[in-house]
């Protein structure tokens, strides 16, 4: 998650280190006045109990959580899948537990892998996710944040890999007692090897 691979990635994981050095701040800020409170309580007693409350219960929440709420909103925003011609589509089918992955713009109808996602790299692509069973979570932390596999309902998160690679995914939701091996790989492709690469992967699959 802190080693991005692809622009969603990079909007969370400067998200994180966002909202790690706000709180390391705070931290800092709370252990500097434990220890002068402990060391030197004379230099604090200079400020009324009203004061501190005003100012460690109002004031300072008032500068750090707003920026952080509006930079959260921000890059959330940027992560919604907006309309553009060049993305690709393909569907994830969480299922206990397994995924399987099929490609409706490129191949027939039943066309699936089995815990192997395959992507052209350098370009967006959104995927449609879905369970067959209960909730499940499709995530590849080097690629976007987590997004909730329901039943009877579609979700559809945003990816794209700059890089061609292989990249490890989970389900991040407890699903049952196999949950922690309910794991697969997005397969980024050079984008001009792409149909050929998911045509060698698909062979034999279709029913
Ligand atoms: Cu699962």
């Amino acid at each position: 998650m802190l080693d991005p691979a692809g622009p969603a990635a990079q909007h969370v994981s400067s998200l994180w280190w966002a909202m790690f050095f706000g709180a390391a701040f705070l931290f800092a800020l709370v252990m500097v006045l434990l220890a002068i409170a402990t060391r030197r309580p004379r230099l604090l007693a200079a400020w009324s109990e009203r004061s501190w409350l005003v100012a460690g219960g109002l004031v300072l929440p008032a500068l750090v959580l707003p920026p952080l709420t509006v930079y959260g909103l921000v890059i959330g925003e940027r992560a919604t899948p907006v309309a553009s011609a060049d993305v690709l589509r393909v569907e994830a089918v969480g299922r206990r537990w397994l995924w399987e992955f099929a490609y409706p713009e490129q191949a027939p109808e039943g066309a699936r892998t089995r815990t192997v996602l395959h992507i052209p790299a350098g370009r967006p692509v959104d995927v449609h996710i879905r369970s067959e069973d209960v909730i499940h979570s499709f995530w590849v932390p080097r690629l976007a944040g987590k997004m909730d596999a329901i039943p009877g309902h579609v979700n559809v998160l945003r990816i794209q890999v700059d890089q061609p690679g292989v990249y490890r995914g989970v389900c991040a939701e407890f699903c049952g007692l196999e949950h922690a091996t309910m794991s697969f790989i997005v397969r980024a492709h050079p984008g001009g090897d792409y149909a050929n690469a998911l045509r060698e992967a698909l062979e034999g699959t279709t029913p």
